[in-house]
């Protein structure tokens, strides 16, 4: 399995600047790329990348996107006056040439390439390109919104000549719409294009009809361009969040793509004069985890807007850390996304169900008219913010990064399982004996410990403690013991994080596990995925997902992106445990996408506790905690019918209690 990041830098794709007065473009500055760069070293990131050079991408890479004439146009630019530079410019919507601009177009497009070589070669895992001048506006014939060459694009077609790959998927999570890729794939299967974007109701440069959710493609590639208009400015976490998780994941993994290009830009965050959106920089870190499932982990970040520089690198060192595999940062906020975004959920779900098995089941209602519609009588005041509002942003951003924590430690995994097992394990995971048996009995005691028997029972139950112990100390990110009773050593487990004051604690369990808690107060929230039907009513702590085993699909997405995840990062939890018993319904290649997936909570803590009867899961268990290992599903199957209504109903039934649940805003 590849390991690493690449990361492509080179300040000589600074020297591409504005050299007259244009109150559109001036935002787009040099220092976007060095002030980035310069807060990577302060969190001594660069040292932990493999740096790629740039190279010069050839006329044939650029044409693979552009056409001739155009390609001239850019050549030409070196040669210009000033005043050449001021009509070409003029000519288009939005851009500016420079001297250096063709050289720098060049070298932000080779940059991306050999980003794509390093990663499908397998040389690194992922990677990060900071480059520009940016490239997701920029079409066939056309510079555009301070876009040359289509970087992003390029990259895709490359890609697929070069590996043969059938499937790539772009996300473009910038605030403006990157039209300029949905123009190239808009009749195209083989790319699955992304994006959400600050619409407000076409008043939004680049105020295009197209823009909207219900533009989805044509021909061959109808369903493969998936349009977010966000039609409120303010979007924060919570509303990025949900459309990840009810519409970009779910297509997504349908789709199954072979390769993921990020169109990333930063001026979706918070304090972007352009965006004025709302979502911090952590935010980065978790929507870069959500992708990091997919295509095995072949994902590859392109930087293409951000104008507030603060928030920007903050946003783009989130996003490398988390490539690099480092515990993800809290989420903050309240998780509830708003009224706004909710619709265009909606909507953009309707409009893609006739496309896509995964919304098959559900019962999506008519599009609304949407309600928001009526505030175009009222259209916002969105004029820039003015510089006090940029350092208000500046002196937020700098307390707020002191204030997260970024759990590192050096050990990451630490276990408690007996030493016939531990000769399997990788040499980097620690081995944990426990002794205070003491605390022990005082944690039994109340407990219905009949079942406790001398001798090795007591010895697995100190173990898991002392594995446990080090998780809540910070001193690993993760553990996992072996239990021959996982429902009473989960009741161990919780009462201890009880007496040790941790907060919350999400107990995700699979198959038949019964765990005894004594308080329904939200210290602790049930989750169990079981076969059998619940025998007592679901509450907002204690939650079963009734899911039988399908007979050809090991599919489970539905439930662990519309539900399960939703619940998790509404909670937000201090800690994880997953529990692994007896009669699982699900594949080992399901527990692992969880075990995955609730890494991006709890700051990465999790303990999985293992039924000594399951012990051949080990494995499966331990990759996914230990290294970048993702699992692959194979051909994707619908999920059964009964299985996805009784997610749907059991989604209705919570929405008001996990408001992330919600994906509609009736
Ligand atoms: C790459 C990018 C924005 C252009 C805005 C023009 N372009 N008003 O963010
Ligand atoms: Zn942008």
């Amino acid at each position: 399995m590849a390991s690493g990041t690449a990361l492509v830098y080179d300040d000589e794709m600074t020297s591409h600047k504005l050299l007259w007065d244009d109150p559109v473009c001036d935002i787009e500055v040099p220092e976007r790329l060095s002030s980035c760069y310069e807060r990577l070293k302060c969190y001594n990131l660069v040292e932990r990348c493999v740096s790629v050079p740039v190279r010069e991408g050839t006329e044939e890479e650029v044409m693979l996107v552009h056409s001739s004439d155009y390609l001239e146009t850019v050549k030409r630019a070196p040669k210009m006056t000033e005043e050449e530079l001021r009509k070409t410019s003029a000519g288009y919507d939005a851009v500016f040439f420079h001297p250096t601009t063709y050289r720098c177009a060049k070298l932000a497009v080779g940059g991306t390439l050999d980003m794509v070589d390093a990663v499908m070669s397998g040389k690194t895992r992922n990677g990060m390109a900071l480059i520009r001048p940016p490239g997701h506006h920029s079409q066939r014939n056309a510079a555009n919104g301070f876009c040359i060459f289509n970087n992003v694009a390029i990259a895709a077609k490359y890609a697929q000549r070069k590996y043969g790959l059938r499937r790539v998927l772009i996300v473009d999570w910038d605030v403006h719409h990157g039209q300029g890729i949905q123009y190239i794939f808009n009749e195209d299967p083989s790319v699955l294009y992304f994006s959400w974007h600050r619409y407000e109701h076409q008043q939004y440069w680049p105020t295009l009809r197209e823009s909207d959710y219900d533009s989805v493609g044509q021909g061959k590639g109808k369903g493969f361009n998936i349009n977010v208009p966000w039609n409120k400015i303010g979007m924060g976490n919570a509303d990025y969040v949900a459309v990840f998780l009810h519409v970009l994941l779910p297509l997504a993994f349908e789709f199954d793509p072979e390769l993921v290009l990020v169109s990333a830009g930063y001026d979706s965050g918070i304090g972007d004069p352009e965006g004025q959106m709302s979502a911090t920089p952590e935010c980065f870190a978790h929507l870069t985890h959500l992708l990091m499932q997919l295509a095995k982990g072949k994902l590859c970040v392109v930087l293409e807007g951000g104008y507030h520089l603060r928030s920007l690198s903050e946003s783009v060192c989130m996003t490398l850390k988390t490539l690099l595999g480092d515990p993800l940062p809290r989420l903050s906020g309240e998780m509830a996304p708003c009224l706004s975004a909710l619709e265009s959920i909606h909507n953009v779900r309707a409009v893609h169900k006739p496309y896509w098995k995964c919304l098959m089941h559900e019962d999506i209602a008519p599009l609304q008219d949407l309600s928001t519609r009526a505030q175009l009588l009222h259209p916002l005041e969105a004029g820039r913010p003015n510089s006090e509002e940029t350092i208000r942003t500046d002196k937020f951003l700098e307390l707020h990064m002191k204030n997260i924590s970024f759990p590192r430690p050096h050990v990451k995994t630490t276990v408690a399982v007996d030493e016939s097992n531990a000769r399997l394990l990788s040499p980097s995971v620690q081995i944990e004996k426990g002794k205070d048996t003491k605390e022990l009995k005082a944690l039994l005691s109340g407990l219905d410990a009949d079942l406790v028997k001398e001798g090795k029972d007591l010895n697995s139950f100190l173990n898991m403690l002392a594995v446990l112990d080090k998780i809540i100390k910070k001193e690993v990110t993760n553990g996992l013991a072996v239990s021959s009773e996982v429902s009473l050593s989960s009741a161990i487990a919780l009462k201890h994080c009880r007496n040790l004051k941790v907060q919350k604690v999400l107990c995700v369990s699979v198959g038949d596990v019964d765990v005894k808690t004594d308080l329904d107060d939200g210290k602790v929230l049930l989750i169990n995925i079981s076969a059998k039907a619940p025998k007592k009513s679901d509450t907002k702590y204690n939650i079963t997902v009734n899911w039988e085993k399908g007979a050809e699909t090991n599919n489970f997405f539905s439930p662990a992106l519309g539900l399960i995840l939703p619940v998790a990062y509404s909670y937000q939890p201090d800690l994880t445990i997953i529990v692994l018993g007896p009669n699982q319904s699900v594949g080992q290649n399901v527990i692992s996408l969880l075990i995955r997936l609730l890494q991006g909570l709890a700051q990465s803590h999790i303990l999985a506790l293992i039924q000594e009867t399951e012990e051949t899961l080990l494995q499966d268990i331990i990759k996914p905690l230990t290294s970048d290992f993702t699992p692959s599903f194979g051909t994707y199957a619908p999920d059964l019918k009964e299985n996805v209504q009784r997610v749907i109903k059991l989604r209705e039934q919570l929405q008001n209690e996990w408001k992330l649940l919600q994906c509609s805003g009736k």
